[in-house]
């Protein structure tokens, strides 16, 4: 398994995330340039006709008015602001342009409070907060375009690994590419304040070799097996509000409120990224969700020891 990596835009894996990364190297580096000249000059300035305690007190020579200074300290920024401009804009287009080549992958990613619904409408898969991607090689790359879309509220979807900031916004159509390089795990936030849990609103972009991306697909689209041992617990599910927000596959479950839960022990985390996923922790997570993530729209069901322990072993055998 690989490891996670620290979100940060100076460690760019994909397409995107590379010109980002150079543009911003761009910028600081002219920023830098002017704040050295302008420290410097301001230093040199006090070090140089700062008052001396033993020079007579005697005003300095006064200057009035000069077009030539005047001119220069407005000529010179604003060509600097225009080639800044220049070159965003160029960034910019080039990443937002990029039109979808026809072997891309597609995914749909919506917006909830507060987790992410995944959606590979090709694969005819739902999940969420985990994207699983291919990697892009030289000799065979694989773009990702991810359809943004929201439920409620605006959230942001940002993996700074991956690419820039996107608004995910209700009733409009978003989209983002990313073209990851490097196989690993990269972790990305709701970056748009969306309400009480917007901080407990993290995803998890995996990116794997091709074969093991395809593997991932072909265990996502089988439907979990029926084991005879969790019968009761699978008839309880079914029998209780959970269908009405939640779907399983093979099951009379076909809510769309919360999570897709036919695969719900494949994902690392549960309430997205609130708690890591343990038996123990999703016992509890169903016994009262706010235990881990207060205010989560999900209600506590006031179910005893028998029911959870029915219910939670029948949920573990959904991986
Ligand atoms: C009113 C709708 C609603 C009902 C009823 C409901 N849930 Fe949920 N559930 C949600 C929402 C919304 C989330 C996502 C919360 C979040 O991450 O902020 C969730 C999350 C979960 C998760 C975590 C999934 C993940 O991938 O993070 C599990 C497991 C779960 N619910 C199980 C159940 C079970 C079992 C029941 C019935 C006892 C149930 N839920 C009843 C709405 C509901
Ligand atoms: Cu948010």
């Amino acid at each position: 398994m690989t490891t996670t990596e620290t979100p940060s835009i100076f460690a760019p894996v994909s397409t995107p995330a590379f010109a980002i990364r150079d543009l911003s190297f761009f910028v600081l580096t002219i920023t830098a340039v002017i704040f050295i000249l302008v420290a410097g000059f301001a230093v040199y300035t006090l070090i140089r006709f700062g008052r001396r305690p033993a020079a007579p007190d005697i005003e300095p020579a006064q200057v009035y008015g000069s077009t030539q200074i005047e001119l220069a300290w407005t000529v010179v920024p604003l060509l600097i602001v225009v080639v800044l401009f220049l070159v965003t804009a160029r960034y910019v287009y080039r990443i937002e342009r990029r039109a979808q080549p026809p072997d891309a992958l597609e995914i749909t990613v919506v917006g909830n409070q507060w987790w992410w619904e995944i959606r590979y409408p090709k694969f005819g898969i739902v999940t969420a907060n985990e994207l699983h991607v291919p990697v892009s090689e030289a000799a065979r790359p694989t773009l990702t375009f991810i359809t943004l879309q929201s439920v409620d509220v605006a959230h942001s979807f940002w993996v700074p690994q991956l690419s820039g900031k996107m608004d995910v916004i209700p009733n409009k159509t978003n989209r983002v590419w990313i073209e990851p390089q490097r196989v690993g795990t990269y972790v990305g936030q709701c970056a748009e304040y969306c309400g009480l849990q917007h901080a407990l609103m993290l995803l998890k972009v995996v990116v794997h070799p091709r074969d093991e991306f395809l593997a991932w697909v072909a265990s996502q689209q089988t439907a979990p097996a029926l084991h005879e041992a969790t019968r009761p617990g699978r008839e309880l599910f079914s029998s209780l509000a959970c269908i009405n927000c939640h779907s399983v596959r093979g099951t009379p479950g076909n809510g769309v409120f919360g999570p897709d839960l036919t695969h719900v022990m494949s994902r690392s985390t549960l309430g997205a990224g609130a708690v890591r996923n343990t038996p123990e922790n999703l016992r509890a997570w169903v016994k009262d969700p706010a235990a881990f993530k207060a205010g989560a729209l999900m209600p506590a069901m006031k179910l005893d020891d028998a029911q959870l322990d029915q219910l939670v072993g029948y949920l573990a055998t959904l991986r």
